[in-house]
C-alpha cells in the first residue's frame, strides 16, 4: 500500500454535490482504502475569470494500484460525472481529479507528472492538504509547512458542515 493524496475540484453542474460524488467513487475504488478527506474550501478560479468560483478539496487514499492504474481509475471517474476536455486551459470543469503526491515517487512520465506541478503554489492544494497530513513533506524534502508559509491563504475560503451538506441525506 502507498498513501496517495488527491486534489479534488469542480466548478460545473453542483460543485458541492460532484465533490461528494467524487469522495463515494474513491470509497469504492478497487485495492485502496479512502482515509481522510479535508473539508471542502471555495476558491477563485486559476486562470480564466470569467468562470465560477471553485469547490475544491484534498482526499488520502492508501492504494495498491500503480500510479498509471490510478490515473486511469481517476478519470474514469471523471468522466462518469460528465467532464468532457475542452481546448482552453484551466477553463471550467465538472470535476477534476489531481494525484497530488504519490508516496514518496517523482514521476516525470508523458500522461503523469507526480508531485503535480504547481501544487506547491496553490492555496486550495495546500490548506486542505494540510488540514489532513500538517506533518507531511514532499519527496524533495520541502515541508508542507514551509510551503504554506510563502502561499497567503487568499481567494480561499473554508466552507462549514452545513455548506457542504447535500440533499444526499
Ligand atoms: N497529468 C499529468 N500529471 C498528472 C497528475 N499528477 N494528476 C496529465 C492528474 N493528471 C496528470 O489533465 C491533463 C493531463 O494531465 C491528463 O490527461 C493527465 O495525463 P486534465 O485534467 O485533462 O486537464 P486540466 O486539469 O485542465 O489541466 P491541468 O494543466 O492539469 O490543470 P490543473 O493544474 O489541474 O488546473 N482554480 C481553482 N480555484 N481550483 C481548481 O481546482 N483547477 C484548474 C485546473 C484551473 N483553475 C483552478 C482549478
Ligand atoms: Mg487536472
Amino acid at each position: 500500500m502507498e498513501r496517495v493524496y488527491i486534489g479534488l475540484g469542480s466548478n460545473l453542474a453542483s460543485p458541492l454535490e460532484q465533490l461528494h460524488s467524487a469522495l463515494a467513487a474513491l470509497a469504492a475504488m478497487p485495492q485502496s482504502s479512502l482515509c481522510a478527506h479535508s473539508s471542502f474550501y471555495a476558491s477563485d478560479p486559476l486562470g480564466p475569470a470569467d468562470q465560477p468560483r471553485y469547490v475544491n478539496a484534498v482526499a488520502a487514499l492508501d492504494t495498491e494500484l500503480s500510479p498509471l492504474c490510478l490515473l486511469d481509475a481517476l478519470q474514469n471517474i471523471e468522466l462518469e460525472q460528465g467532464r468532457t476536455r475542452k481546448a482552453e486551459r484551466w477553463g471550467p470543469r465538472t470535476l477534476d481529479l489531481d494525484i497530488l503526491l504519490f508516496g514518496e515517487r517523482q514521476l516525470n512520465e508523458p500522461r503523469l507528472c507526480v508531485p503535480h506541478y504547481h501544487m506547491h503554489a496553490r492555496a486550495f492544494v495546500l490548506y486542505p492538504l494540510a488540514e489532513i497530513a500538517p506533518e507531511l513533506s514532499l519527496p524533495d524534502g520541502r515541508a508542507l509547512g514551509e510551503l504554506l508559509a510563502a502561499c497567503p491563504f487568499e481567494g480561499l475560503e473554508r466552507l462549514t458542515t452545513s455548506e457542504t451538506v447535500t440533499s444526499e441525506g
